[in-house]
């Protein structure tokens, strides 16, 4: 793992903040994993583990490709105004999609699990220069997009071929800010069931702010992702998706004192 270069942004991460987060965003899992075998991450993590177990012919539900497609585990968690989303996979974020291969789609979230996906956050392929696929040239490195237009996959849930069902990466959008995202292009083993496979780890964090933006209104969501050909995909559901106590008390104490000072302004 690339440990000079996320010392720097972690350090920088804590400076800005001065609030030590659960899920540090910098492309290092080892804070909040419980075990690199399972995939188990720290309370309050909600995470969702589907370890390709080898068997068949590269089956991962509902395409092919072995660990090179295997979406392994995506976690969530909300804290302090924050939505924090972290994926690994066995898929290299720096793959083209180009003949059989896929490149790495982007993060979507579903309000109402309803089967819409009412906001993006994009992944840009570092390699995605002009002569690459314009699927995977899309926006800005952790661009949060409302109003998302998805490419589909060529995958199903049933697992019919060219079903459609999967949002793989965006298209287009009204982009409304930036996630702060951090991705560890160099594989590392010693994850998961099987410790020789290699993984990469995605890691972000985003303002709740930009969910009600694209009409959330603190209803229950899901995050996706997938790559391009949707062949594995991978849901989690955050836990606490409601806004924390103390923030709706500090903004009902604001919003008092705001009235008073308005009347006492009045009365004069
Ligand atoms: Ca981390
Ligand atoms: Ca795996
Ligand atoms: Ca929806
Ligand atoms: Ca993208």
């Amino acid at each position: 793992m690339k440990k000079t270069n996320s010392l720097p942004i972690f350090a920088l991460g804590a400076a800005i903040s001065g609030h030590a987060y659960a899920i540090h965003v910098d492309g290092n899992i080892n804070e909040w994993l419980v075990s690199n075998t399972t995939w188990a991450a720290k309370a309050g993590i909600e995470s969702t583990v589907e370890d390709w177990t080898r068997t068949g012919n590269g089956y991962l539900n509902p395409g092919y490709g072995g660990q090179a497609y295997d979406a392994e585990a995506l976690y969530a968690t909300i804290e302090s105004g924050k939505l924090f989303i972290a994926l690994a996979t066995g898929h290299n974020p720096q793959t083209l999609t180009s003949g059989n291969n896929y490149g790495a789609g982007d993060f979507a979230i579903d309000f109402g699990k309803n089967g819409s996906y009412e906001l993006g956050i994009n992944y840009l392929n570092p390699s995605a220069t002009q002569a690459a696929a314009a699927i995977d040239r899309f926006g800005v490195q952790g661009g949060v997009y409302k109003n998302p237009i998805w490419a589909l996959g060529l995958w199903g849930d049933n697992g019919a071929y060219k079903k459609s069902e999967h949002p793989t990466s965006l298209l287009d959008g009204t982009k409304i800010g930036d996630a702060f995202m951090v991705v560890n292009y160099v594989g590392v083993t010693g994850y998961g069931q099987y410790q020789t496979d290699v993984h990469y780890f995605y890691e972000m964090s985003l303002d709740l702010s930009l969910l009600y933006n694209a009409g959330w209104d603190g209803m229950a969501f899901n995050i996706h992702w997938t790559e391009n050909c949707a062949n594995d995909s991978i849901l989690v559901d955050p836990p606490g998706a409601v806004p924390e106590p103390g923030s709706i008390a500090l903004l009902t104490a604001g919003l008092l004192g705001l009235a008073g000072m308005r009347r006492r302004k009045t009365a004069r």
